[in-house]
């Protein structure tokens, strides 16, 4: 094949399967505002082989069925709201189709996908902030993932205070509102999720850009960069679907 055969072009290879981030951490540690910084960054990083684009999505509600579970889960009407095995197996329907219709989809396309909370939160709300079954958790995981595990999951760790100050003034939604040892529990148990799956810590109680540094560093660090760097930046898809009617934000 001679080099100027277009078929032997980078565009016209196909692309090796893409890379799953994810985002984790106590509500308020700032995923939402590093998921935009790296948004903004990923694309034009060199990172993404070329022609591999960005999707951006989120847990609950990367799907249109999602959608309408996350305003079930986070702001139902009063007599709606889920027990606590409901709330587990809507957590897990949410996967079930984000994986299956949305992240799968992509990753065989080549294109990364990046994702604010994935299975690790199930483990942390339900499991040790709720007290439902860990073995029982681990076996809806598997069934709702397909075994899909994250490539990359960056940990926000910030002290339970510092969150609630942060959150400080803001509506909270049924999870938040579950208390504050709910919470420390949740938060004791991102501790453990991370140790035991290998998750990177970042210290989310340092400025927004530092945070922001440190997770391009980890990112470059796992995937390094140079001779997959795109001719051309890439462009960041949303995931999210349109909100349907009675779907909270
Ligand atoms: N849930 C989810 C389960 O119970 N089980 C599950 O399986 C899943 C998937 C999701 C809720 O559902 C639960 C967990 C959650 O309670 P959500 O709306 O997605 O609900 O809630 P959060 O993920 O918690 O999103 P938040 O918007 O509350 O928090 P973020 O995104 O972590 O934080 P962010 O970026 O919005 O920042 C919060 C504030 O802090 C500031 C920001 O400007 C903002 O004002 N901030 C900083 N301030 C100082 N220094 C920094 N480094 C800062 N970074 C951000």
């Amino acid at each position: 094949m001679s080099a100027a055969d277009p078929a032997s072009s980078p565009a016209s290879r196909p692309l090796p399967r893409g890379r799953f981030l994810v985002l984790e951490g106590i509500d308020g540690c700032g995923k939402t505002t590093q998921l935009e910084a790296l948004r903004a960054w990923l694309p034009g990083s060199g990172l993404l082989p070329a022609g591999a684009r960005l999707l951006v999505s989120r847990e609950p509600g990367g799907t249109a069925l999602g959608q309408a579970l996350r305003g079930l889960l986070l702001h139902p009407p009063e007599a709606a709201a889920p027990c606590p095995t409901a709330e587990l197996l809507l957590y897990a329907a949410d996967r079930a189709q984000h994986v299956e219709s949305t992240i799968q989809p992509a990753l065989a396309a080549g294109d990364w996908v990046l994702c604010d909370r994935f299975a690790g939160s199930t483990v942390a709300y339900q499991g040790y902030g709720r007290g439902l079954s860990l073995a029982l958790i681990a076996q809806l995981e598997a069934i709702a993932t397909a075994g899909l595990r994250a490539d990359l999951t960056l940990w926000l760790d910030l002290p339970l205070a510092l969150s609630l100050q942060r959150r400080h003034g803001r509506p909270a939604d049924r999870i938040e509102a579950s208390g504050e040892a709910f919470l420390a529990r949740v938060a004791a148990g991102f501790g453990q999720l991370a140790a035991q799956r290998g998750w990177s810590r970042l210290d989310a109680s340092a400025p927004a850009p530092e945070v922001t540094i440190a997770c391009r560093r980890l990112m470059e660090a796992a995937f390094g960069r140079g001779d997959q760097r795109a001719a051309v930046p890439s462009v960041a898809l949303d995931a999210e679907a349109p909100v349907l009617p009675g779907a909270g934000a």
